[in-house]
């Protein structure tokens, strides 16, 4: 049996060389889209960051996609047979390396680094008022991501609240209690659109949105309208919905919304070659690979 690699946008051989450099014999095949059906026939396994539309139906022999990513919302898609199993990768070093950019985006904000860097600009020698950050902060999420999201924003000073649905809490009230609002939610029927202009409405004036999660969940043009009156003091959107965004998406000429592009944290090849051969080997002993998400949960 072959495992399918379906991972555009990057480069053919990135994850292959990796799977290789640790199994030699691991049969792979290289999605394009003139694969005939009787290349596709013996495709067990798929490992994946989004599924071409139609592709699923042409796999009959799939038992398993292991998704390149943390989120698994891309490979969800309706025609997925039921008994496929999706799994999604769990890094430590990810769930780091987000909760430093967090951090990172967090401090910037509390302590008006823009404010600064606008004054170099003008050549301009002014102190603002200063004191130490010790910001509430919300966390929305308190997942594999959220909780150590919480825990590094908690050693550097903030007043951390982790909320989740299943809290019990109105999102609402979680909201107006901070001055940032981090979402660290996976993206679900559920979760998505969560943040539109109720969600900023229920902020607090001048509060800041730090998205690390999925562009899907924040309705863009309620975030440019909080922004544009004031309601919210900006955001910092690592994800958008529109992937990559283009030149004239809205949001890039926002003053007060910062923009990366998906690049807070990413697993190694390494990495996600040592997890896909662990649950490789589990799917072909008949026993269920790791990290396998709840699909009607979906995470
Ligand atoms: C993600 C990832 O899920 O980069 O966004 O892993």
């Amino acid at each position: 049996m072959k495992t399918l690699l379906v991972t555009a946008p990057m480069p053919e051989g990135y994850f292959s060389r990796a799977i290789h450099a640790l199994d030699a014999d691991a049969e792979l095949l290289e999605y394009h889209g003139e694969l005939g059906e009787t290349a596709l026939a013996d495709v067990d396994s798929v490992l994946a960051w989004q599924l071409p539309a139609g592709l699923v139906r042409r796999l009959p022999g799939l038992r398993w996609i292991c998704a390149v990513s943390a989120g698994v919302d891309k490979l969800l898609v309706p025609e997925l047979a039921p008994q496929v199993m999706v799994s999604r990768i769990v890094d430590a070093e990810q769930a780091h390396g987000i909760a430093q950019f967090v951090v990172l985006m967090a401090l910037r904000h509390a302590r008006q680094l823009p404010v600064y860097e606008a004054q170099q600009q003008r050549h301009e020698w002014k102190r603002q008022p200063v004191a130490a950050v010790r910001s509430r902060v919300a966390v929305l999420g308190m997942g594999a991501m959220g909780s150590v999201v919480a825990q590094l924003l908690a050693q550097v000073g903030f007043e951390v609240h982790g909320w989740s649905r299943r809290s019990g809490q109105p999102l609402s009230e979680a909201l107006g209690e901070a001055e940032m609002v981090v979402c660290a939610l996976p993206l679900t029927p559920e979760t998505d659109r969560l943040l539109d202009a109720r969600a900023f409405a229920a902020m607090r004036r001048g509060a800041y949105l730090i998205n690390i999660a999925r562009g899907a969940h924040v309705v863009e043009p309620d975030l440019i309208a909080a922004v544009r009156s004031g309601q919210l003091a900006g955001a910092a959107l690592d994800v958008q919905r529109n992937e990559p965004m283009a030149a004239d998406d809205a949001l890039w000429e926002v003053p007060g919304i910062t923009i990366t592009p998906h690049i807070a944290a990413q697993s190694s090849p390494q990495t996600i070659a040592t997890q896909f051969l662990a649950g490789l080997r589990r799917l072909r002993r008949g026993e269920t690979p790791p990290n396998v998400v709840d699909r009607q949960r979906g995470y």
